[in-house]
């Protein structure tokens, strides 16, 4: 019989790509969308597989909802790739973002758990759990601290998925995935803002790029390779937990000047903090500099993972290294820039 999969946040980033490749394994892709007033498919769009996709409507908060789309579908795998996925915005929203990132995941667990409980679940749980890191690299045994609302919501989706497996024997996974990127990412994240922006000053569309802390690092891989480690936990005979991660960390001043090295232009800085301003050596054209607008009331500084559990176990490996990544964005963006075609 053909596999069906569940994926919740489909519209998503990591959605796109995951249904991509559920689809090229021959399997029957069901996506959940919110009402709105406007359809955001665009990344499925981009990707050619709209109308391959069967859609039902489907939110996080309403429990009644999610057991009748899992009734509907019968998966035999559920991914949970919805959530509410912007850090900034969790200080904003502290308690819309608990209930949707955590307590959600609860809402579908439960109703796995009351529709068939032999279904395969995924919970996408993220390197902010580590937040102010505890050991470098950070692995699967590397205690958390999450630093946001986004990571502590996220760290009770985490434990509650565990302990749906180990109470009920339940074959749940959490991908302890670090940041990964691509050109579909959204654009308030500071890697396609920085490509979308930098694209448009550089094309005198725009005047400046602002950003906000500059020496923040990151692991950064592309979305592509990610979504593959996400089905590789679900094929295996039990659920586990497992670190995604390229094993390599950059700062986002790093992520700037490989950006505009790729559209021609080095970066001479001056200034720090605050007053920090990169112009372009070729030009003297101010093309960054700093908002503290854009600073977070508790900051994760540094994240670098150890993906090692995953090679050994999943055979899983990040094959796109940070420069190709933002070449990658950069092209994309410096194009679609130029003709126009940037989603709203
Ligand atoms: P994304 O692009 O922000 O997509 C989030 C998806 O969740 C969208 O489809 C959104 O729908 C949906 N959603 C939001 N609130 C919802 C609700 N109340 N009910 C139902 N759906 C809702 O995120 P992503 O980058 O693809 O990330 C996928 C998942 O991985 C998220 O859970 C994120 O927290 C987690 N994660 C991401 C990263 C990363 O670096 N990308 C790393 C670790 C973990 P709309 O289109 O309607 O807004
Ligand atoms: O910030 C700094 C910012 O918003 C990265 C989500 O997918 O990955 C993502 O969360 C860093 C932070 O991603 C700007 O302060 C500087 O230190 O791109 P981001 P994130 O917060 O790491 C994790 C793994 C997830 O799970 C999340 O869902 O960049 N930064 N200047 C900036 N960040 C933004 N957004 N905008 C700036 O102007």
């Amino acid at each position: 019989m053909q596999n069906r999969a569940l994926i919740t946040g489909i519209t998503g980033q990591d959605g796109a790509y995951l249904a991509r490749l559920l689809l090229s394994l021959g399997y029957q892709v069901w996506g959940t969308h919110r009402r709105s007033s406007s359809p955001n498919t665009w990344r499925l769009r981009e990707l050619g597989i709209l109308e391959k996709i069967r859609f039902i409507p489907m939110d996080l908060l309403e429990y009644s909802n999610i057991q009748r789309v899992i009734e509907t579908v019968r998966p035999n795998e559920v991914y949970n790739l919805a959530a509410q996925s912007f850090v900034q915005t969790s200080f904003e929203m502290p308690l819309y973002t608990g209930d949707v990132d955590g307590l959600g995941v609860t809402r579908i667990l439960e109703a796995v758990r009351t529709v068939d409980s032999t279904i395969h679940f995924y919970q996408a749980s993220t390197s902010e759990l580590f937040g102010k890191v505890h050991a470098i690299p950070q692995n699967e045994a590397t205690p958390f601290h999450p630093r946001s609302p986004y990571g502590v919501g996220k760290l009770y989706a985490h434990w509650i998925t565990v302990n749906y497996r180990e109470s009920y024997g339940m074959h749940t996974s959490c991908g302890i995935l670090f940041n990964h990127e691509s050109p579909l990412r959204g654009q308030e994240f500071v890697t396609r803002k920085v490509t979308t922006q930098l694209a448009k000053v550089i094309a005198g569309k725009q005047r400046i790029l602002e950003v906000g802390n500059l020496e923040a690092r990151r692991d950064w891989g592309f979305a592509g390779d990610y979504v593959d480690g996400m089905w590789r936990m679900l094929q295996r005979s039990h659920g586990d937990d497992f670190v995604l991660a390229t094993g390599e960390t950059h700062s986002v001043r790093e992520f700037i000047d490989e950006a505009s090295r790729h559209a021609g232009h080095e970066i001479e800085w001056d200034g720090v903090g605050a007053l920090a301003v990169g112009r372009s050596r070729k030009t003297g054209q101010e093309l960054v500099r700093v908002n503290p607008e854009f600073y977070r009331p508790a900051e994760v500084d540094l994240l670098i993972g150890d993906p090692a559990k995953a090679t050994q176990e999943l055979g899983w490996k990040a094959s796109t290294r940070f420069k190709s990544l933002v070449e990658m964005m950069m092209t994309a963006d410096m194009r679609r820039v130029a003709e126009g075609t940037l989603e709203a």
